[in-house]
């Protein structure tokens, strides 16, 4: 099987180093995306999101005239489908993206086309997807009716690479092929090899939806854990980091590490997938997104506990006077991220209890527009250690330096066992 042709729908973190990827192996790829501004930046060969060497590969595609960048789905032998998968208020996964993905890329589908699903979804959404597309196109036959004689192929074959690392790991990471039909599956992993060097797993799509749900659920639930261990332990005045590596030295534990809780756009979504579909049965995945969720705001109390300290220190000073150092906004160490990300929360909750706010976060070059207020600034790691209170909610490589000095300190919340 030849793909000699592939759309991709949805340029962010995923769709385009995919898009990229694929373009540097020679396929002709069409990327899709709704926002103007994210075509036009990758038809100049550009790239909107940070990514290491994104770049590069992406302008080589560009210029050589492999990759190119429309609002409009064209016709291909392969569509893959990249946008997110949110959830509404209530924690129900919000499909509409994929469903608008699906009416656009309906008019141009042809006998003998692959449709994949890359966006984690709720178990059942790839089934949708078949629904959807034969509603829109009943001139053409589809797995759900048709079996392995359909005119259309579909399969699930979920993102797993982590933000940072995304160019080498879609290459080197095994993949899980969940195609409707043993057919859409032989499709898929023929795609898949052009780049593929993992195993590319074949499964059906609902365990295909599952696995990747599963492996967020399964970190979640351990960073859970972790996080748990660390209230505990502060109220038993021990160091949950030293008791963490300790533990860990059992040939058959492994804790993961506490922090200011769970960010990022997939950890602290996909369990709730799972959840919204066996509520009565997914009672530990459950509680687990309770306990990360509740891990900011304990951070919180600590560094208003600091405050009170303070206060009590400085009987005559107002709030104004007292100075507090935040280190770091990203969802995690080392990336400029700052999207559903635990420290910023924490950081806009400071903001507003009218101190003075120092934030070192070395991965950007300007505050976010939510801090309004003068007494906020964006600062270097040095300067941070004049503050009243120093809160460490990021482990970023860049604050090693101060160390020694952190230690001296007599005011500091570290969320992240920087000191350890
Ligand atoms: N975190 C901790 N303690 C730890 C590890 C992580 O508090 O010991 C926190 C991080 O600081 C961050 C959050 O968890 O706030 C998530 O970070 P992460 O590095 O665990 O994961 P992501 O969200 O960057 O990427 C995850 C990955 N999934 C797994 O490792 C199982 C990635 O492979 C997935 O592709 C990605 O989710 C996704 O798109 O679903």
């Amino acid at each position: 099987m030849m793909f000699k042709t592939l759309s991709v729908i949805g340029l962010g973190y995923i769709g385009l180093p995919t898009a990229a990827v694929f373009a540097s192996r020679k396929v002709r790829v069409y990327g899709v995306d709704v926002n103007e501004n994210t075509v036009s930046t990758i038809n100049r060969g550009g790239i909107h999101i940070v990514e290491p060497d994104l770049d590069i590969i992406v302008r080589a595609a560009v210029t050589e005239g492999y990759l190119s960048a429309s609002t409009k789905v064209s016709a291909a032998d392969a569509f893959i489908i990249a946008v997110p998968t949110p959830f509404k208020e209530n924690h129900v996964a919000d499909l509409t993206y994929i469903e608008k993905a699906c009416q656009a890329l309906a008019p141009v589908l042809e006998q003998g086309n692959l449709v994949i699903l890359e966006s984690t979804s709720p178990v059942g959404a790839t089934e949708k997807i078949a629904e959807w597309l034969a509603i829109a196109r009943p001139d053409l036959t589809f797995p759900q009716s048709h079996g392995e004689s359909s005119d259309i192929r579909i399969a699930h074959c979920p993102e797993r690479v982590l933000p940072g690392h995304v160019l080498r790991e879609l290459v080197q990471n095994d993949r899980v092929i969940g195609g409707m039909t043993p057919a859409c599956s032989a499709a898929a992993v023929a795609l898949y090899k052009t780049f593929v060097k993992g195993d590319c797993v074949i499964t059906n799509s609902r365990t295909a939806e599952m696995a990747k749900l599963t492996e967020n659920s399964f970190r979640d639930v351990n960073i859970a854990f972790a996080n748990e261990l660390s209230m505990i332990c502060d109220k038993l005045d021990i160091n949950v980091w030293e008791l963490i590596s300790l533990a860990n030295r059992h040939p058959r534990v492994n804790i993961l590490q506490p922090g200011a809780g769970v960010g990022g756009h997939c950890i602290a979504v996909d369990p709730w997938f799972i959840v919204d579909s066996c509520p009565d049965q997914a009672r530990i995945i459950r509680m687990a997104r309770e306990v990360n969720d509740s891990k900011p705001e304990w951070v919180l109390d600590k560094v208003k506990q600091q405050l009170d300290v303070w206060h009590k220190a400085n009987p005559d000073a107002g709030r104004s006077h007292a100075k507090v150092a935040v280190l770091g906004l990203a969802f995690k160490p080392d990336i400029d991220d700052l999207r559903e990300s635990p420290a910023l929360d924490i950081a806009l909750e400071l903001a507003d209890t009218g101190c003075q706010l120092l934030i070192v976060e070395p991965n950007i070059t300007a505050l976010p527009k939510q801090f309004s207020q003068p007494e906020v600034v964006l600062t270097d790691v040095r300067s941070a250690l004049d503050a009243d209170i120093i809160c460490v909610l990021v482990r970023h490589s860049a604050f090693s330096v101060i160390k020694p000095e952190l230690a001296n300190h007599n005011a500091v919340v570290d969320a992240v066992g920087l000191l350890r």
